[in-house]
């Protein structure tokens, strides 16, 4: 069952890949995604490490002069294929380093310091893993550097997020404060990502008119952020961005520590980071962690599974942890499976749009690799058989509808393959 079930995520990767990386879905996003490409090459690890870490590599291939990494970046043969191209980034493609590479102008969390570390120690063969580590290290010092000296406001280190693609939850109710704003775009546009799934699934048109519009405002400011800060509504410490930041962070102290090379990030800084994430991000009120609106100086008072899923960053508490758990799950009253993205007792959880509720498997994977961490075992393999049981049930879906485990968005969908197969190698695994 468990063989036929990987041979499955394994089609799933075979088919998405293009040559030169594993696109998240050939018909809805036939492009390279940044933080997909980190999760991708988990899956890969399992039985191909040249997939592996050419999935890092070709991302890293899309750095900026100033160390980011793009969230988007493109296939020439695609740009027909997917809305928005880059040439709603018009002022990005100077930026990229390597002539030719073409890609959108914001970021993603950097889950790719943190997979280049895993895949790294899940290689047997040392020289295999050194060699690849000696390559990466530089450009995934240089990214972290970036979100950790180009992305701050006075008075915080944390990380400032300009766009709600850059936190890859777009639509979550944690956003909606960007809706308020109104946003318009200058120039019209129509959107392909409706035609392969139902709109009722997919981010409204007011969603579309502020990400277009948002893109303008980030591309007219040159991409600093210190040039545009007063023409946006849209500047957020996202709890879970800080939390994979501080982890991405330690884990390439931990990569150079284990080459013999100094490490990149100091631990007093990185102590900083993380009591200014306990300042800004934990809510009393609502015991658990929580957004910050940095141009409003006030935090999002909205509970999601961001708040979980920031346990993967490994430094949260264990009896909190459990709390925090246990608390999301009573809202779900025994009624969805786990993880609903937005507790299904509030009143702006759907069951089936986006990333208003739906079961999403990286949430998953995120939430239970941070109760590994905590040590929460018993926790983390409850939450890894009923993930197994929803693909088994529904296939590689994009996400799930937690009150029936019915598949939503698109199919054969990369990273529900990929971690799906990560899990599956996970000795936690109980049924
Ligand atoms: C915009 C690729 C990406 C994911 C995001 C998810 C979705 C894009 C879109 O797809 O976003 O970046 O077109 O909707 O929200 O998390 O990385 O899979």
């Amino acid at each position: 069952m468990m063989a036929e079930l990987r041979n499955r995520a394994r089609g799933v990767l075979e088919a998405n890949h293009t040559g030169r990386w594993t696109t998240p879905s050939p018909a809805q996003y036939p492009h390279q995604w940044n933080w997909d490409s980190a999760f991708i090459s988990l899956g890969w690890a399992e039985f191909d490490w040249k997939r592996a870490t050419g999935e890092i590599e070709s991302m890293l291939a899309a750095q900026w002069f100033d160390g980011m990494v793009p969230h988007v970046h493109y296939d020439l043969a695609h740009l027909e294929d997917y809305f928005p191209g880059p040439d709603r980034w018009p002022g990005a493609q100077a930026r990229v380093r390597r002539p030719g590479e073409l890609t959108s102008g914001i970021t993603n969390p950097p889950v790719l310091a943190i997979a280049a570390r895993r895949i790294g120690v899940r290689q047997p063969d040392p020289d295999l893993r050194d060699k690849f580590w000696r390559r990466v290290l530089g450009p995934l010092e240089v990214y972290l550097h970036y979100l950790l000296g180009s992305r701050q406001v006075p008075g915080s280190p944390l990380v400032c997020v300009v766009h709600p693609w850059e936190t890859g939850w777009d639509n979550s109710p944690r956003w909606d404060l960007l809706g308020r704003a109104g946003l318009k775009p200058a120039r019209p546009y129509e959107r392909l990502d409706t035609r392969g799934v139902a709109s009722g699934q997919r981010p409204s048109g007011r969603d579309y008119d502020s990400f277009i519009a948002l893109a303008e405002i980030i591309d007219a400011g040159g991409y600093q952020l210190s040039s545009y800060r007063s023409k946006t509504p849209f500047v957020v410490h996202d709890v879970l961005f800080d939390s994979l930041t501080l982890r991405a962070a330690r884990d390439l102290n931990e990569i150079a520590r284990d080459l013999g090379e100094v490490e990149p990030f100091r631990d007093q800084d990185l102590a900083a980071f993380e009591a200014a994430f306990e300042e800004m991000h934990w809510h009393r009120g609502l015991e658990t962690y929580v957004d910050y609106d940095v141009q409003a100086a006030a935090p999002i008072e909205i509970s999601s599974a961001a708040g979980l899923a920031a346990l993967a960053g490994g430094f949260i508490p264990r009896e909190r942890a459990r709390s925090m758990l246990a608390d999301y799950l009573r809202r779900g009253a025994g009624a969805a499976d786990p993880i609903a993205t937005v507790p299904p007792d509030s009143r702006d959880f759907d069951p089936v749009l986006y990333w208003r509720g739906p079961i999403w498997i990286n949430v998953n994977w995120l939430v239970h690799d941070g109760l590994v961490a905590c040590g929460l075992e018993r926790e983390a393999a409850e939450l890894l058989s009923t993930t197994i049981r929803l693909v088994e049930r529904g296939g590689f879906a994009e996400y799930f509808n937690p009150l029936d485990g019915a598949p939503c968005g698109i199919q054969e969908f990369s990273w529900s393959a990929a971690l799906s197969l990560d899990l599956l190698r996970n000795a936690r695994y109980t049924s």
